[in-house]
């Protein structure tokens, strides 16, 4: 058995076999390629980081740019402000100064309009008294220039303010009655006369649509002012649940604007008149 384990032709082989001289040389190609790969990517890691924070410092440094000139822009802003507020206290302290140098004078005028209010009231009530002697001097209701007992004496005008209340028709009726009629609005100045006697309560007025447009009761065509009505108004409503009809009749609510109304509702009236028509 050892003598053919001996013979064996191919033992020289197996000798070869056993000489690990090339292994050593891939192994060895191994190893230097290892001692170079590590440092590569170490190097390519290093270099990526390089890059990387490269371009973040580059965005960083445009980002700080742009902030540096807003932060300039901002500080040339609030040097404006300040300057132009410097500006406007200096003119706010002028102002003040001339309002209290001027006050006194101020005060005078203030204290002369009430004086001029007070004369004019005075003469009304001279003129009203002016008439009263005269209806009893001459004994009669009417007397030229003068209003009747319980009416405004205003401009050429008399103006009755009731009392009582009635509905739009009776309301035109009684006024008729009395040589006048309901009111009239056509000027600015008969406008803001009448606003103060109307500021508690409503006032029917001489102004109605019932034959289908808007015309004062002396036929004069009205032409629509929105701004001297209520807001929506007039809205010709049918749900007042007060018989047949809508709204037809003009009334004055006491902000001193108009709004409409179903004319058989009750309410205080204003009549007009020429101060004295029967003699002027
Ligand atoms: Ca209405």
């Amino acid at each position: 058995m050892s003598t053919q384990f001996q013979n064996e032709p191919d033992e020289e082989d197996n000798s070869a076999f056993w000489n690990k001289d090339p292994v050593p040389s891939r192994y060895s190609f191994v190893t230097r390629s290892r001692r170079w790969l590590v440092p590569a990517l170490v190097s390519a890691v290093v270099l990526i980081l390089v890059l990387a924070f490269g371009i973040n410092s580059a965005g960083l440094s445009s980002r700080m740019g742009s902030q540096e000139d807003a932060v300039s822009n901002l500080s040339l802003s609030l040097s404006s402000a300040r300057k132009a507020s410097m500006g406007t206290a200096k003119d706010v302290q002028r102002l003040r100064f001339s309002v209290e140098s001027n006050k006194d004078q101020l005060i005078s005028v203030a204290e002369s309009l009430k004086e001029l209010e007070l004369v004019h009231t005075l003469g009304r009530t001279v003129a009203s008294l002016k008439c009263a002697l005269e209806r009893l001097i001459q004994n009669r209701t009417e007397i030229k220039g003068c209003c009747p007992l319980e009416w405004e004496s205003f401009e050429s005008s008399c103006f009755y303010f009731s009392r009582a209340s009635l509905n739009w028709h009776d309301a035109r009726d009684w006024c008729h009655a009395h040589q006048s009629q309901l009111l009239i609005l056509t000027t600015a100045k008969d406008w803001d006369y009448v606003r103060p006697y109307v500021a508690h309560t409503f006032f029917w007025v001489g102004l109605t649509d019932e034959n289908g447009k808007w015309e004062w009761v002396n036929g004069t065509p009205y032409t629509m002012d929105r701004s001297r009505w209520k807001p929506g108004q007039p809205d010709n409503w049918a749900g007042h649940g007060l018989g047949q009809g809508t709204e037809d009749c003009a009334h004055l609510h006491w902000d001193g604007r108009l709004n409409d109304l179903h004319c058989s509702q009750r309410q205080r009236f204003i009549c007009q008149r020429r101060s004295s028509p029967s003699e002027s």
